[in-house]
């Protein structure tokens, strides 16, 4: 059987015009260095237009491609050349707590000129990502971030491997980001920041050459602050994995990823052009990212069914159960709220400290604990989304299972969970990694503005 290195031995790959630059892996003890810099980016083509200012790592957005293999180490020294203190979180990964890179509660945040070595192995495989963790909000918006590719022996051989990092941007006129925004009330009492300017791999509309007839893996991420994108793929295509994590195969040619959310593709493609069409905004499809098929001399892959995984069952019983009542937000049922200690009114809360989302009556702060478990317990999280708005509900360190409303389990399991307006599902999980875990909505607006709070494991 070809596995995907040995093919790259024996054939020529176009090159993908639009790939992200990979971070070259040397040994596996040598560190790697990430840094958070200030640089410049054409956003939108066209002598009319501005570069933007944007943070970055290694001044690339999306940053550097990380691509290991499942059990390798993955060790890097973090540099911090930003003006204000910055982390990096590695999301999805069921890291040891004091590498999960969450600023003010896993590590102080990495001061300006500061470093920090990220050093942990890698037991998942799938598709990942990393991105700061510290006024996030802020940072991501501005471009730091990158994937996370964790490759495992036992993936479908494929021709061509193509990491797509989906981004809206909010740009102003001269194509720079919109700067006065940040930080908006409204933003953060709505949607979150929405931009009016989308990026796959830090390009619009990018082409990518492949060859005709081949078997291609598409890892979608989504890397927007608060936009939902809806992705259609109009080939034969077979959903494999979300989050990184197996599902039963099926083709399919949709998938909605909410912020944060990942799905990878298996497409044997023929021997036409697709367009990867955004769907969920907007009356038309939007061409996001084009695969162009070429002719190759190259040697294919043999399009091997692919082979349903074995799935983890949920657990049977619950050993804690977590009720978590998620208010407010613009044209909300939130009147009032603990915070720090004083129940205050909706209006004060938004207009002097920019809160506006409560966790069972009460926002929260990075410190305070919503639960804490005890190392082994099955544990539930019982959400009731009761606000108007859309949630993308993260959980750091574990991985959990989805429980409908009517009980019955989606399959496999998933880090983030898009939560419908007025929707009730339980996130369950095994509370197998001790250490102070964040859960929070990815829309990094609404966590900013109250959606978060800490699980602590012991
Ligand atoms: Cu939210």
């Amino acid at each position: 059987m070809t596995n995907r290195r040995d093919f790259l031995k024996v054939c020529t790959v176009p090159p993908l015009l639009t790939a992200i630059p990979r971070l070259a892996t040397a040994k596996a003890e040598e560190a790697l260095r990430l840094t958070a810099t200030k640089t410049t980016k054409r956003l939108v083509p066209g002598a009319e237009y501005l570069e933007s200012p944007v943070w970055a790592f290694n001044r690339t957005v999306p940053g550097p491609e990380l691509r290991l293999k499942k059990g390798d180490t993955l060790s890097i020294d973090f540099i911090n050349e930003l003006d204000e203190g910055s982390s990096i979180h590695w999301h999805g990964i069921r890291n040891i707590n004091a590498m999960d890179g969450v600023a003010g509660l896993t590590q102080p945040e990495v001061a300006p000129n500061g470093q920090f070595r990220y050093q942990f192995s890698l037991n998942d495989a799938g598709t990942y990502w990393y991105h700061s963790h510290a006024k996030t909000w802020s940072q991501v918006a501005r471009g730091l971030y990158g994937p996370l590719i964790v490759e495992d022996e036992s993936d479908p051989a494929v021709d061509h491997d193509i990491v797509l990092m989906i981004d809206d941007w909010l740009l102003a006129n001269d194509a720079t980001i919109d700067e006065a925004s940040f930080g908006s009330l409204h933003d953060w009492t709505h949607g979150g920041r929405l931009g009016n300017w989308l990026t796959v791999n830090g390009k619009s509309r990018p082409t990518f050459e492949v060859s005709k007839n081949s078997r291609v893996r598409l890892r979608l991420i989504n890397a927007a602050n608060a936009r939902i994108f809806g992705l259609n793929i109009p080939a034969s295509a077979f959903l494999v994995t979300q989050d990184g994590y197996p599902v039963p195969v099926q083709e399919t040619q949709d998938v909605i990823l909410g912020p944060a959310q990942r799905a990878d593709f298996i497409i044997d493609l023929a021997d036409n052009d697709v367009s990867i069409n955004e769907t969920y905004n907007g009356d038309q499809p939007y061409p996001a990212a084009i695969l162009k098929v070429v002719d190759t001399p190259s040697k294919l892959v043999a399009k091997r069914p692919l082979s349903q995984p074995a799935l983890e069952a949920p657990p049977k019983s619950i050993d804690v159960a977590i009720p978590l009542h998620m208010q407010g937000g613009a044209m909300g049922n939130l009147r009032e709220a603990n915070y720090r200690g004083e129940l205050r009114p909706i209006r004060e809360l938004a207009q002097d400290h920019k809160k506006a989302w409560a966790f069972n009556g009460r926002i929260a702060e990075h410190h305070d604990h919503l639960a804490a478990v005890s190392l082994g317990q099955s544990v539930s999280i019982e959400v009731w989304n009761d606000s108007r708005w859309p949630h993308a509900m993260h959980l750091h360190g574990h991985h959990f299972w989805i429980q409908k409303e009517d009980g019955s389990f989606v399959d496999g399991k998933r880090d983030t969970y898009l939560f419908q307006r007025g929707e009730k599902a339980n996130l369950v999980f095994i509370a197998d990694n001790p250490g102070f875990w964040l859960f929070h909505c990815h829309m990094l607006e609404h966590h900013a503005a109250g959606m978060g709070a800490v699980i602590r494991v012991s």
